[in-house]
């Protein structure tokens, strides 16, 4: 094991300014977002979309690593380039999703264990040589008001995640750990809290027992806010406060930095919290993000799969970038909605 490499990778994703685009929709995921604006999704129109936002001028300003799926990494852009190689150039640091997705957890029909263990170690070997040089593992944590998640889910997902890291680095890919608590349900913020901090707190054992080098890490965790169809919703600075409290409480400082999900939050949404909670620093460690829908769904929305609105999308992408730039130094304001990508 390399442990500078891994050390300068981690913090090269999220230096100054910089985060994560997460673009490693499975297939079904992909099909849900192209259905939702009326396009087919074919192999060549997953690759054209995600070649609009590869080539997006500027967007290396504000990306320090791109989260591929299988299929786009071994895809290239039009003029013949793999995407990890256009990607790299740019100075953007290619990855790879290698979990297999989350399962019904057997005997447990309300949760969700992530499958993709099996074969792991051979096939992070393709994807480095494929120029992977940090891969992420989602586990999903659901959530209801008393008995979701179970001691035995959270167990089994931090033990999953924990193996899952310590095959990345034993190759000197930087694995970024995701335990996504779900924001759907109506529980409330302290019901996230309790739960986060029950998931994280079972993750970190698990990382230790595996000898998991937390400077060579990344960790993709929810913010704390409660379930979407909660009558009781929390303010920005409610947010931020719990989601760092939280964390405090249980991620050690020797992590390199947290890149948050937006987890089905409105992108402003995702953006003013990340920039609250950099307001609030500084923080043991970078307090960044790794977005799919939250920088992802106005571009789809703008580009509606037509050639012709290609420059009005990636303008939206830019803006999004720009906007969670800015968020990182808590330089963020909503008033910026609308005008980011006229120059700020
Ligand atoms: C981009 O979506 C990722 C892939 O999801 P599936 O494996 O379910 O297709 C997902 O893991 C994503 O990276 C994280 O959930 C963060 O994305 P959001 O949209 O929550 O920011």
């Amino acid at each position: 094991m390399n442990i500078d490499e891994l050390k300068s990778v981690a913090r090269a994703i999220v230096a100054q300014q910089k985060g994560i685009l997460a673009a490693d929709e499975s297939g079904p995921t992909i099909k849900k977002r192209f259905d939702s604006i009326q396009v087919e999704c074919t192999e060549e129109s997953r690759r054209r979309y995600r070649e609009l936002m590869f080539t997006t001028a500027g967007v290396e300003q504000y990306l320090g690593g791109v989260i591929l799926y299988d299929e786009t990494l071994r895809q290239a852009a039009k003029d013949g380039t793999p995407f990890a190689t256009l990607l790299s150039s740019r100075g953007i640091i290619p990855g790879i999703k290698v979990d297999k997705g989350a399962k019904i957890l057997a005997m447990h029909p309300a949760e969700k264990i992530t499958e993709g263990l099996d074969g792991l170690r051979e096939r992070l070997a393709e994807y480095k040589q494929l120029g992977a040089q940090f891969a992420k593992w989602r586990a999903v944590i659901e959530v209801d008001a008393h008995a979701v998640p179970t001691p035995l889910a959270i167990r089994a997902n931090a033990h999953a995640l924990a193996r899952y890291a310590a095959l990345c680095q034993e190759v000197d890919i930087v694995p970024i750990v995701e335990p996504e608590v779900l924001m759907d349900g109506a529980h409330g913020i302290e019901r996230c809290e309790a739960v986060t901090s029950e998931v994280l707190e079972q993750v970190f054992i698990e990382l230790d027992a595996h000898c998991i080098v937390l400077e060579g890490m990344l960790l993709k965790p929810n913010m704390v806010i409660p379930g979407m169809k909660c009558a009781q919703q929390a303010s920005v600075h409610e947010v931020a406060e719990a989601t760092l409290r939280c964390l405090k409480r249980h991620v050690p400082a020797a992590v390199p930095g947290i890149v948050f999900l937006s987890g089905g939050q409105s992108a402003a949404d995702a953006t003013d919290h990340l920039n609250a909670m950099n307001m609030m620093g500084p923080q043991p460690w970078q307090v960044s993000f790794s977005y799919g829908r939250a920088l992802q769904a106005p571009v789809l929305a703008a580009w509606k799969g037509q050639e012709d609105n290609a420059d009005e999308a990636q303008k939206a992408f830019f803006a999004r970038c720009q906007l969670n730039g800015l968020a990182r130094a808590g330089k963020y304001s909503r008033a910026m909605e609308g005008t980011a990508s006229a120059g700020i």
